[in-house]
């Protein structure tokens, strides 16, 4: 029987954060086990900011490194580049005819970036969510687990799914959005009202999946908290409901269990305890993603195993929208 098909990636536009893992990465590992899943490194994604381009090329590795570090199986899984499957876009090109300007201009996060990137409001900044939509139906997925932050996209990739089924015929399947209750959207330790991001210029704000226990833990001691002396889940308690995701995401406990084990506690012992879990989890994935690393020809051969199964499956794709949309392919 032909497994659902699973799509999600991370950009290679800096250390990913532990908003990244907990938010997406750690979720894969379930899913690789029961669909055919695609992961992507998404570096076509990452130059709509200004960007180092030998920067890139390592962050892109070391992303890999790092997803296989954190228990994502080359072998039961698709991993690859964005770039090195050129119907990425293709699609989009194709796709672009589909998408309104109106619809890219209400985007969430084109509307922060433009802010934050005033001198660089380029095409591919508001292009981004139309690329993003290629990435899921070229592989004609079902499920696409995301964080918080990136549901507006995959609601934008379904609505541009079904306008181009309604107007060419059936041609792509219409993927549903997974987002986990736990950790969907993980905040900045410095302003618990907004999401923590690899970008921040703030490095106080996330937490890297590189940083050695010392700078955890001190980041962590640093973390900005509410007024009273409670720790539980609570609206008017950003910043301990933040610490208490990101303890209950590593250490694997609900929120119930979480706040019993921290009854009575005061903050600061609090937020030494929850830097430490982080350290002591990230450790091991840190070691292996040195070891990874290091042995270039075995991650240059997932690279490129995973780079033609992608490509054989968005050929398909791809091949059907041209016949769709009555582009000439030869006699
Ligand atoms: N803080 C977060 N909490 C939970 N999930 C998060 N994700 C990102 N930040 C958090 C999820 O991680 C996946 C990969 O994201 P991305 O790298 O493609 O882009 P992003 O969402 O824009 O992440 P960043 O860290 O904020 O990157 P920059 O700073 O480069 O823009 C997605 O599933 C996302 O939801």
């Amino acid at each position: 029987m032909e497994r659902n098909v699973v799509y999600s990636a991370v950009q290679p536009s800096g250390i990913p954060t532990i908003g990244n893992y907990i938010g997406s990465v750690r979720n894969w590992l379930a899913l690789q086990e029961e669909y055919a899943c695609y992961f992507a490194m998404a570096n076509m994604h990452a130059i709509t900011v200004r960007h180092d381009p030998a920067l890139l090329r390592r962050r892109t590795l070391e992303l890999c490194a790092l997803y296989i570090a954190c228990g994502i199986d080359p072998e039961k899984c698709t991993l690859y580049v964005q770039s090195q499957v050129p119907q990425h876009a293709e699609l989009c090109w194709t796709l672009n005819s589909v998408a309104y300007v109106g619809e890219m201009e209400r985007m969430t996060q084109f509307k922060d970036k433009s802010r934050k990137h005033e001198d660089n409001i380029n095409m591919g900044l508001m292009d981004y969510p139309v690329l993003m939509a290629a990435d899921i139906l070229l592989y004609q997925t079902d499920l696409v687990p995301v964080g918080q932050d990136q549901t507006q996209h995959v609601e934008i990739a379904r609505d541009i799914a079904i306008r181009f089924n309604n107007r060419y015929g059936e041609t792509f399947r219409v993927p549903k959005t997974l987002v986990y209750k736990q950790g969907a959207k993980i905040c900045s330790l410095q302003d618990p009202t907004k999401k923590m991001s690899k970008s921040d210029e703030n490095p106080n704000a996330c937490v890297f999946m590189t940083d050695d226990r010392d700078t955890i833990i001190r980041k962590f001691k640093r973390a900005v908290t509410d007024s009273g002396s409670e720790i539980n889940f609570s609206e008017d308690k950003p910043g301990i409901s933040n610490l208490l995701s990101i303890y209950c995401a590593f250490k694997n406990r609900t929120a119930e269990e979480a706040e019993r084990e921290f009854e009575g506690m005061g903050y600061g012992d609090f937020k030494l305890c929850v830097g430490e879990t982080v350290a002591d989890a990230l450790a091991p994935v840190q070691a292996e993603q040195t070891r990874i690393l290091a042995d270039k020809e075995y991650l240059s051969g997932v690279l490129a195993r995973g780079a033609e199964q992608a490509f054989r499956a968005a050929r398909k794709t791809l091949d059907k929208v041209y016949r769709k949309i009555g582009f000439y392919r030869g006699e």
